[in-house]
C-alpha cells in the first residue's frame, strides 16, 4: 500500500495531467494560429476517461521493462505524462496534431516521447501487446536478453474497441501459446463514439476471458464507494448502482450532484438509513461519491496492479470509468468529439488554479511544493532506465544464398530450398530467423526448414507420430529452441505477430529476422494489420504464395489481382515478384540485410531509392514451375534485379516493340518475343523484378530534378532511354495491369498493359492466361495493335 502522502502526490499528478491534456486540446483547437477551425474528435473525453488509470500506471505501477499500447484517443494524456517526465517538449504539445507536432494517436515512429506501440486503428494495439509478450517468451527461451527483466505488455483498451474481432483472434492464439505477462486494461466507460454500450455485455466478456485462462479483475467501486457501502443503508445504494442502466448513469454524471440527489431520493427516499446516507452529503460530495468508480480510484488501481505483479498470468482488468471524467462534458453521450467552450475552459482553468499565461508550466496550480514533486518524479520506477528503446547489432548476411539448382523450378520451391540450405548451415543468420505461418507452413514450402529447425514452444512436446514410428515427411517437435511459430488460420494474427517479431530489436534488444508466409490473396484479410506493422516500422519478410491466376485450378476465390498494387502502395514495404530462383536468391539475400538497416542516408544516385533506412519486404511468389535460365549471377545483374528490372534481351537500335513482364508469365513473354521476331525488328524483353522499386526510383529521380538536381536519372529511365521513341511497350503481369502501366509515361512510349482485372475461372494455366489475354498470343496481339508494321504472321485470330 502506498502511504497517504504518496497518494496525494499521485492525485495531484492526475489533476495535472488532466489539465495539461485538456489544455493541449483546447490550445490546438482554439488558440493555435494554424488551427484552421479543425474540430478535434474524440481526444478530450477519451483522454479524461483514462486519466486516473494512466496516472496509476506511469507514476507508480510501471517498470522500465514494461511496454504499453495506449488507446488512440488518449494520446494527449500520454503526451502530458511524458511532458511531466521531461520526455516531451512544450513545442510539440503546443503543436498537437499540427505539422511535426505531437501526434493525434501515439506513434512509435513520429512521436519523440518513447511510445512503445503505435495505435490508431482500434483493436490492433491490443493484439500487439499479446504477440509482443509471445516474442518476449521466444527471446527468453532462446537464452537472449539475459539482463532484461521480463516486462508486462500492457494495453489500454476502449470498451467499444472490444468489438474488433482481431482482439478475439489474438486471445485464441494467445491461449494456444500459453501467453503470459499481458495485461489488458479495459476503460469501461460504457461509451463508444456514437453510443452507450449495451447492458450486460461485460458479463459475456468476463466469461470469455476466464475461459481462456485469463484472470479477470473487476474494478467497479472506488474506495469512497466502498466506504459508503459500509455505512448503514450502504447495501441499498450498492444495489441501486448495480441496477442502474448505463445510459442513466452517464446522464446523471453529466448533470451532477443535484441531479444525483433528485434521482436517488426519488428511488431510495424515505427508506431510512440510505436516505440519511444521501442526505448527509453535499451535492458536490454526492457527485464525487457517484463518480468514484474503480477506474477513477487510485488506491483501488494501485492495489490491483500491485497484486497482478505477483504472478505472470494474463490479466484483464475491467476498470469502470466515466468518459470525460473531471470535465464539464463528463458522461454526456455526445461527448466523443466534445470540446470545452472558451467560457467553460476559463471557469475550469480558474478552478484548477492555473494562472493565465502559465498554462504550460509544469507545476502550476499544484498543491504540493515543487521540490517535492520534482523529487517524486525523479524516483518514479518507470523512468529509472531512461529511454527504453533498444537496438541490436546487425546479424551478418552471407555473400550469396545457395540453393541446389534444378532445370525447372517455381519461385515457391526455390524459397523452400534456399531456407532449407540456410537451416542446414551454421550461419549466424539462420539462428536469428523465425518463421511463422497461419496454417500454411507445408503449402508455402516451409516444411523442410521446420524439419530442421523445429517448432517453438516454451515447453517441449514430442511428435507422437515420430514416437509411434509412423512414417511422415514432417518431423515436427515443439521445443524452447524451435524457430517456427505455428499460427492458426487468422491472417490478422500473422501480421501482428510479424509486427511484434519485427520490433524485437527495439523492444528487447535482440535481433530477429521474421519470415511470414501466406497465400497471396489473403493479404487482403490482414491488410490493416500489415499497414499497422509497417507504420510501426516493424521489420519482416512476407512471402506470399501462390499468387495470381497462375494458381489456376484453385479458381477465383484464391486468385489475387490487386496485391501487386498493395505491394507498390504500402509504405515501408519493398515488394518483388521474381520469375526465376536465381533472382529470388539475390532478393532474399538483400532482404535480410535491408530488414536490419536503420540509417538515414541520402538516396542512392543510381536508383534514387532510399535504401539506407531499411524496411520490410514482400515477395509475391508462384507455384508455377519455370525452366530456369543458365547464367552466372554477375554483380551487375544482381544490382539490376534489386533496382527492379534488367534486359533479358536488349532491344536493338531500331526496336519496334519492347515486352516488359513480371513474374510467372515470363515464358509467355519469351514465347511472344519469339513469335514476333520475324515481323518486328530488334524486340526487347525487359524482366521487371520489382515494379515497386522501379516506380519508386523513377518518382524520386523526378522529384530530385524538380529540386534542381538535373543529373538525377533513375534505373527505369536509363533502361528505357535506349528504346527508340516510336517503339511500342507491352507490359504483362499476372495481376492488375496498372502495376506496370505507368512505364509508358517514363519516356512517353505508347503502351498497352496486360493483366488480370476480373474474378477468375478455374482451369489450366494456359486456359486462364488465354482467358485473361496474358498468354503469348495476347501479348502478340497487343504488340500488333500499338506497334504497327506488317502483320505478325504467328498471330492467330483470337
Ligand atoms: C478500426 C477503426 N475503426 C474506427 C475507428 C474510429 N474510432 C475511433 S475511437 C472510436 C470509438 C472508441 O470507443 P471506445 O473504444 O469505447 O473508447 P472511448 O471513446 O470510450 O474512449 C471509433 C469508432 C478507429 N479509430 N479504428
Ligand atoms: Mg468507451
Amino acid at each position: 500500500m502506498v502511504d497517504a502522502r504518496h497518494l496525494s502526490i499521485l492525485s495531484e499528478l492526475e489533476r495535472k495531467v488532466l489539465w495539461l491534456s485538456t489544455w493541449t486540446i483546447h490550445h490546438a483547437n482554439h488558440l493555435r494560429s494554424n488551427a484552421d477551425g479543425l474540430k478535434i474528435g474524440g481526444h478530450q473525453a477519451s483522454s479524461a476517461s483514462l486519466s486516473t488509470i494512466l496516472t496509476a500506471l506511469y507514476f507508480a505501477a510501471l517498470r522500465p521493462e514494461d511496454r504499453v499500447a495506449v488507446k488512440p484517443h488518449a494520446s494527449p494524456i500520454f503526451h502530458a505524462i511524458q511532458y511531466l517526465f521531461g520526455h516531451q517538449t512544450r513545442d510539440k504539445l503546443e503543436n498537437f496534431r499540427g505539422y511535426k507536432g505531437a501526434q493525434s494517436y501515439p506513434s512509435r515512429t513520429k512521436d519523440v516521447d518513447d511510445v512503445d506501440f503505435s495505435t490508431g486503428s482500434v483493436g490492433l494495439g491490443v493484439a500487439q501487446t499479446l504477440f509482443a509478450s509471445l516474442v518476449q517468451d521466444y527471446v527468453k527461451a532462446h537464452g537472449w536478453a539475459k539482463d532484461l527483466p521480463e516486462g508486462r505488455m500492457i494495453s489500454l483498451v476502449g470498451d467499444a474497441e472490444m468489438d474488433e474481432g482481431n482482439i478475439f483472434e489474438a486471445l485464441l492464439e494467445g491461449w494456444k501459446h500459453g501467453v503470459r505477462n499481458t495485461w489488458w486494461i479495459v476503460d469501461y466507460n460504457r461509451q463508444s463514439l456514437d453510443a452507450v454500450i449495451r447492458e450486460g455485455l461485460w458479463e459475456r466478456f468476463e466469461a470469455l476471458f476466464r475461459n481462456f485462462g485469463w484472470e479477470v479483475v473487476i474494478l467497479k467501486y472506488g474506495s469512497l464507494m466502498k466506504e459508503a457501502f459500509a455505512e448503514p443503508g450502504g447495501d441499498r445504494l450498492k444495489a441501486w448502482i448495480d441496477c442502474c442502466p448505463n445510459q442513466l448513469y452517464s446522464a446523471l454524471t453529466f448533470q451532477g450532484g443535484a441531479a444525483w440527489r433528485r434521482r436517488l431520493l426519488d428511488d431510495l427516499g424515505d427508506q431510512g438509513p440510505v436516505t440519511r446516507l444521501i442526505e448527509k452529503r453535499s451535492d458536490e460530495e454526492l457527485a464525487r461519491l457517484m463518480s468514484n468508480l474503480g477506474g477513477h480510484d487510485l488506491p483501488s488501481l494501485l492495489d490491483a496492479f500491485e497484486k497482478a505483479r505477483h504472478h505472470d498470468k494474463p490479466v484483464c482488468f475491467i476498470a469502470y470509468t466515466i468518459k470525460g471524467f473531471g470535465l464539464p462534458l463528463a458522461g454526456h453521450k455526445d461527448n466523443h468529439s466534445g470540446l470545452l467552450t472558451q467560457k467553460q475552459m476559463a471557469a475550469w482553468q480558474e478552478a484548477q488554479g492555473v494562472r493565465p499565461g502559465h498554462e504550460w508550466d509544469r507545476f502550476e496550480g499544484m498543491r504540493i511544493p515543487q521540490g517535492e514533486l520534482e523529487a517524486f518524479l525523479k524516483q518514479v520506477p518507470f523512468v529509472q532506465k531512461g529511454r527504453r528503446r533498444y537496438s541490436a547489432p546487425a546479424v551478418p548476411v552471407p555473400e550469396t544464398l545457395a540453393f541446389p539448382a534444378q532445370p525447372a523450378m517455381s519461385t515457391q520451391q526455390g524459397f523452400g530450398l534456399i531456407l532449407n540450405e540456410l537451416a542446414r548451415s551454421d550461419h549466424a543468420l539462420a539462428d536469428r530467423i523465425v518463421t511463422t505461418a497461419p496454417d500454411v507452413t507445408v503449402s508455402t514450402n516451409l516444411g523442410a526448414w521446420v524439419n530442421r529447425r523445429g517448432l517453438f514452444a516454451r515447453h517441449s512436446m514430442v511428435d507422437t507420430f515420430k514416437k509411434e514410428r509412423i512414417p511422415s515427411t514432417y518431423n515436427w517437435e515443439f521445443s524452447p529452441k524451435g524457430q517456427h511459430l505455428e499460427l492458426g488460420i487468422a491472417e490478422m494474427n500473422l501480421f501482428i505477430m510479424l509486427s511484434a517479431l519485427g520490433l524485437s530489436h527495439s523492444l528487447f534488444g535482440e535481433r530477429i529476422l521474421p519470415i511470414g508466409t501466406l497465400y497471396d490473396p489473403f493479404i487482403y484479410r490482414g491488410a490493416d494489420a500489415l499497414n499497422y506493422a509497417c507504420y510501426q516500422d516493424a521489420r519482416f519478410l512476407l512471402v506470399a504464395t501462390p499468387s495470381g491466376v497462375t494458381l489456376a485450378p484453385e479458381g477465383g476465390a484464391h486468385q489475387s489481382i490487386g496485391t501487386p498494387l498493395i505491394g507498390m502502395a504500402q509504405d515501408g514495404l519493398a515488394s518483388f515478384e521474381p520469375a526465376f530462383v536465381d533472382e529470388l536468391a539475390v532478393i532474399m539475400r538483400w532482404a535480410f540485410d535491408y530488414l536490419q538497416r536503420d540509417g538515414e542516408g541520402a538516396p542512392d544516385e543510381r536508383t534514387w531509392l532510399r535504401d539506407e533506412t531499411g524496411g520490410s519486404v514482400y515477395l509475391r511468389l508462384s507455384t508455377r514451375s519455370l525452366e530456369q535460365p543458365q547464367r552466372a549471377m554477375t554483380p551487375a545483374l544482381a544490382d539490376d534485379i534489386m533496382a527492379g528490372a534488367y534486359w533479358l534481351r536488349k532491344p536493338g537500335p531500331n526496336a519496334q516493340v519492347v515486352v516488359a513482364y513480371t513474374g510467372a508469365v515470363a515464358p509467355e513473354a519469351i514465347a511472344a518475343v519469339g513469335l514476333m521476331a520475324e515481323d518486328r525488328r530488334d524486340i526487347g524483353l525487359l524482366a521487371v523484378t520489382s515494379a515497386d522499386r522501379l516506380n519508386a526510383g523513377w518518382t524520386a529521380a523526378q522529384r530530385a530534378r524538380e529540386r534542381g538536381l538535373v543529373q538525377a536519372r533513375s534505373h527505369v529511365e536509363r533502361l528505357l532511354a535506349e528504346v527508340p521513341a516510336h517503339c511500342g511497350l507491352v507490359t504483362v503481369i499476372d495481376g492488375h495491369p496498372a502495376t506496370l502501366a505507368w512505364m509508358g509515361s517514363v519516356m512517353g512510349h505508347r503502351t498497352r498493359s496486360l493483366g488480370v482485372e476480373h474474378f477468375g475461372q478455374t482451369g489450366t494455366i494456359q486456359d486462364l492466361y488465354r482467358h485473361c489475354g496474358i498468354d503469348a498470343q495476347g501479348i502478340v496481339a497487343a504488340a500488333q495493335a500499338i506497334a504497327p508494321g506488317r502483320p505478325i504472321r504467328h498471330l492467330k485470330a483470337v
